[in-house]
């Protein structure tokens, strides 16, 4: 047993998990008319309503002790202070650095100084590709990017642009290509013509066998339709922290966009690696994202715990996934510019929490997660909500909306809103057998029918979710809700007692498949493999 699940604040959330899991929610909500006014938070003109959470006054202060318990203040201040918490890979966790409007040190550096410096070489360039300046091989302005990049490098950037597109500008499009599968790179190139197109080859390592082999592809097929090496310069740029691995490509490092190793993949839409961001909506607005994210740092930073967004939602998850055995999280964005938000947080979650030992190397023996997928709404009620509100998984949900929509078809959203609103008062309350048979009696079904159709029509109910709720989804909103997500990530591995910053499943991934690549290309060296992957590979060879 660890010492955390036999730590006094951990026994006692235990406790008092029994004694809340014996009253529903619908209970909870008809004994205490203030609930929705208790349990929420609201900073700025966002709101974070977790009052349909199985929570009490008594849980709060449960699980605020556990954050004391665990030392979560000091950790924050060794986060923003730049110490090297991420232990395994000797690195500091600095993104609040890369919007910060105050010096912020590591190893005795101020690295805002750099930050700045780099955020005006975007800004340069932006201006530059939107005022027609910076042109390409025949003369003619660029009209496409193409952002190459893949995990960290890729799901921020394109959440966050699918996000702003009302921001867009209008002479440019922006366009992601990551997967290593030909059909996503062949496929984008089939619109594009070289002479207009700009290539960002974004990979903060520079080595991985996705981007660089995107990339060389990309290259040929630049200088295969009439670019040439000499033309490369106006067309390729890199975002990197590894100057020499962009030269040997064949990228003048005068055309790179460094970052640091401080900002973790994951963590780095804020660095250069926000260079596409800024190119579709124009630095003012990628300004404003940072402004956005700064303001919720400062207020994570400075905000008593029991009304920080963050910390909150971080303890929420950790009341869910620790004491009442959730696995599943669903994200469920009520704004089609969201749709690649459960993606973009599956990551963030699951690849900074996904660990299995403490800080001293021990095995854990709690769950330090709960898988993360998602769809936007009102899709997903006509595929999965089925089983939400009537299947045998237990689950939580964060349901997300804008107030305010921005498109013109502007009556259409009260109808998205109300189903926000309706399907999570319809989990939370559910429908009792008592409300089912009344319904049916009053359609003046036979009794016999009613009673037969009753078991299928009830609904349990007592899901608990939470509600994110914002005017409008402008740039500095939406910087604020990522850093929401980014803290509450940090305050969870805090308490886990977990490295949230290092990635070695990724790691192994980038090992294993350069392994099998050379069996699949050619006859040697054949390396012994389980049954079954030896039967893939021989299948796959007798086919090609
Ligand atoms: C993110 C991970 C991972 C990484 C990609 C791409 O935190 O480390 O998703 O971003 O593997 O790595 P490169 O940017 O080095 O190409």
């Amino acid at each position: 047993m660890s010492t955390l699940t036999q730590s006094p604040a951990w026994l006692a959330l235990d406790m008092h998990q029994a004694e809340m899991a014996s009253r529903s929610l619908r209970t909870l909500f008809s004994e205490d008319p203030q609930r929705f006014s208790k349990f929420s938070l609201q900073f700025g003109d966002l709101l974070l309503d977790y009052s349909k959470q199985p929570v009490d006054e008594t849980t709060i202060q449960l699980l605020l002790a556990l954050a004391e318990q665990q030392k979560l203040a000091d950790w924050l201040a060794r986060m923003a202070n730049g110490e090297k918490i991420n232990f395994t890979e000797n690195r500091s966790a600095l993104h609040i650095a890369l919007r910060a409007n105050s010096p912020v040190f590591t190893d005795g550096v101020d690295v805002t100084q750099e930050v700045r410096r780099v955020l005006q070489q975007i800004e340069h360039f932006t201006e530059k590709i939107h005022g027609g300046m910076h042109r390409g091989y025949t003369g003619l302005p660029i009209t496409d990017v193409v952002n190459i990049g893949i995990g960290g490098s890729d799901l921020g950037p394109v959440m966050v642009t699918e996000a702003l597109r009302p921001c867009h500008v209008p002479q440019l499009r922006v366009h992601f290509v990551s997967n290593i599968d030909g059909a996503h790179l062949s496929g984008t190139l089939q619109q594009l013509n070289p002479a207009t197109t700009l290539f960002i080859i974004a990979s903060k390592t520079f080595t991985t066998q996705e981007t660089l082999t995107n990339a060389h592809s990309a290259r040929k097929w630049f200088l295969a339709n009439g670019g040439s090496e000499q033309a490369i310069a106006a067309h390729f740029v890199a975002v990197s922290t590894n100057r020499e691995a962009v030269s040997q490509f064949g990228i003048n490092p005068d055309n790179m966009f460094e970052f640091w190793d401080w900002v973790g993949g994951r963590y780095s839409l804020w660095s250069a690696i926000g260079l596409p961001i800024a190119l579709a909506v124009g630095m003012e607005n990628f300004r404003s994202l940072l402004a956005g994210a700064q303001a919720m740092d400062h207020h994570f930073l400075t905000a008593p715990f029991e009304q920080n967004l963050p910390v909150m939602l971080g303890l929420i998850g950790i009341w869910q996934i620790n004491f009442f055995h959730i696995t599943s999280q669903a994200i469920l964005p009520y704004d089609q510019s969201l749709h690649r938000l459960p993606a973009y947080l599956q990551q963030l979650e699951m690849e900074s929490n996904g660990k299995r030992v403490n800080r001293n190397g021990e095995t854990v023996d709690y769950s330090t997660g709960a898988v993360i997928w998602g769809e936007s709404g009102t899709n997903g009620q006509h595929a999965f909500y089925q089983l939400l509100h009537q299947g045998t998984q237990k689950f939580t949900a964060d349901f997300l909306a804008p107030c305010q929509c921005q498109h013109p078809l502007t009556e259409h959203h009260p109808m998205l809103l109300a189903n926000f609103f309706a399907q999570t008062e319809a989990l939370m309350r559910g429908k009792t057998a008592q409300e089912v048979r009344t319904e049916l009696l009053n359609q003046h079904l036979p009794a016999s029918e009613v009673e037969r159709l009753l078991p299928h029509r009830v609904f349990p109910g007592n899901h608990a979710t939470t509600s994110i709720l914002f005017k409008k989804l402008d740039p500095a909103t939406l910087g604020k809700l990522i850093a929401l997500y980014e803290h509450k990530v940090f305050v969870q591995g805090i308490i886990w007692e977990i490295n949230s910053f290092d990635q070695w499943g990724v790691e192994l991934g980038k090992q294993l498949a350069g392994t099998i690549l050379s069996e699949l290309i050619s006859d040697y060296p054949r390396a012994q493999h389980d049954a079954s992957t030896r039967g893939l590979i021989d299948f796959y060879r007798a086919q090609q």
